[in-house]
């Protein structure tokens, strides 16, 4: 008789940032492991990215089932001005009773819910008797403060670092800043989701064991929160390839550029830069003398950002790097990006996605942390020795401005450092190994779907 296959239905919350691993997931539990999975698509999407996202994911991957839901608007005049991803997670959050048919029509042996969601879909799945997983979709250090922060809240040390036991001490400076602020909309969701942690299944990180050693022992053994579930390290997960999508345009560029030769530049899909900060960057870029790829955005939501490069950046940089140099707003498919032979490290906000893309792909990190888990994800970087974490500008002119001159000197000894280089080649093969058939995340990743077949 064939082998059951396990029916598995995952549930994203929004931003490229949730939806990048999520497609992963699911393109490696239906081709890598033969379960059958369901995606539900809450809608309308934030960003325009997600929209194309997800009808390539679907075209591409005809065997994961495409499971809409329309999200009713959200009346609430006192969010007005708040980061439109987290007022989407808000918007979903206040919807999860009505996702509880849609979760039943599936007839799934397990849902898999993004943590953003995870307090308010863990009951509406003990309601169905539907086994609740949790995907925690930045890296197992954070997650480790994360379900250690409400202890953390309640406890006599509130209020200066967080000690995460088993793990590290986290300064307050690497806090997300929105939890200085207790009545934050991020924070209520964040302390609410913590809180709801040991009644899941079980929770999946999209991290290895090597990379991350001291969090997963620490989470596994209940030193940062007593009687924790099981967790699953299940990554680096593969960036799913959508070759249609890939824009011809920077392609045939990075094909046309020697070997190691590119710095590839971007801040990630959620923020943009300040005015200021991205001229000092333009002018740092420019007397590097290097290579450089750049995606560029002007605004939170890719919808909104209107503005021409030439109106960002200037009209004479444009001409002044010409030749050496791409600069785009466009979408590039960053995975595939960091894979070319051609790019030599990565200027990085430290999302925690764009770092896996760079462990699989051995490329030197220069860590920009701006914003969120950044920081303590760059603290990762540095630990490993994949990259660089540059954790003290030297500020000149206003607090907060990194000055070009600096940002030239840090990417040109980047480029130039062997020994990192080479250590960044060692994190590559250990992510490699973990996700081969017998590595770590991939008997992870089989156990998991094998609780789904019980
Ligand atoms: Br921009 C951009 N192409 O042009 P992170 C981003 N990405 O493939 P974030 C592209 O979006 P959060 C582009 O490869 C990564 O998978 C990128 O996620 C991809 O950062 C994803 O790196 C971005 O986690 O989200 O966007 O700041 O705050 O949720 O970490």
């Amino acid at each position: 008789a064939a082998a059951p296959r396990p029916r598995i239905v995952l549930l994203p919350s929004a931003g490229m940032g949730h939806l990048a691993p999520f497609s992963r997931l699911a393109a490696a539990l239906s081709s890598g492991h033969a379960c059958d999975v369901s995606l539900v698509t809450v809608l309308p999407t934030v960003s325009s990215a997600e929209a194309g996202h997800l009808d390539a994911l679907f075209a591409a991957f005809p065997a994961v089932r495409r499971l809409d839901f329309h999200l009713p608007p959200l009346d609430a005049p006192e969010l007005s001005g708040a980061d439109p991803f987290y007022v989407h997670y808000e918007a979903t959050r206040r919807s999860a009773p009505l996702l509880a048919p849609l979760l039943a029509a599936a007839g799934a042996a397990a849902l898999v819910a993004d943590i953003s969601l995870a307090s308010v879909l863990i009951p509406v799945a003990k309601e169905l008797r539907l086994p609740c997983y949790v995907f925690f979709t930045a890296s197992a250090t954070m997650f480790s403060f994360y379900a250690y922060y409400p202890a953390y809240l309640d406890g006599a040390g509130a209020g200066d670092d967080a000690d995460v036991p088993g793990v590290y001490r986290i300064p307050k400076s690497s806090f997300p800043q929105a939890l200085h602020d207790r009545n934050n909309l991020f924070t209520q969701q964040f302390v609410a989701n913590g809180r709801s942690l040991s009644k899941a299944d079980g929770l999946l990180v999209n991290t290895f064991d090597a990379l991350e050693p001291e969090a997963v022992r620490a989470l596994r053994q209940g030193s940062v929160v007593p009687g924790f579930p099981l967790v699953f390290t299940v990554g680096p997960l593969s960036p799913v390839s959508f070759p249609a999508r890939a824009c011809s345009d920077y392609s045939a560029w990075l094909d046309a550029q020697p070997e190691r030769s590119v710095v590839y530049v971007s801040f990630g899909s959620r923020k943009a830069l300040a005015r200021d900060q991205l001229s000092e960057l333009a002018d740092g870029l420019e007397a590097s003398g290097c290579r450089f790829l750049w995606v560029v955005k002007g605004a939170v939501v890719d919808k909104e950002d209107g503005a021409e490069l030439s109106e960002l950046l200037g009209e004479g940089f444009l001409q002044r790097v010409s030749g050496r140099a791409l600069v785009t707003k466009a979408w590039v498919e960053q995975g595939e990006v960091l894979k070319h032979p051609a790019i030599g490290m990565f200027v990085s906000h430290c999302g925690w996605n764009s770092l896996t893309e760079a462990f699989a792909a051995g490329v030197p990190v220069l860590a920009w942390p701006r914003f969120a888990d950044q920081r303590v994800n760059a603290g990762i970087v540095a630990r490993r020795g994949a990259g660089v974490w540059v954790e003290r500008w030297s500020w000149e002119g206003d607090p907060g401005l990194v000055k070009g001159e600096e940002i030239a000197e840090k990417v040109k000894s980047v480029m130039a450092d062997d020994m990192l280089r080479r250590s960044s080649t060692e994190v590559l093969e250990a992510a490699m190994t973990a996700v081969a058939g017998g590595g770590t995340s991939y008997r992870s990743l089989a156990e998991l779907v094998a609780r789904c077949c019980d």
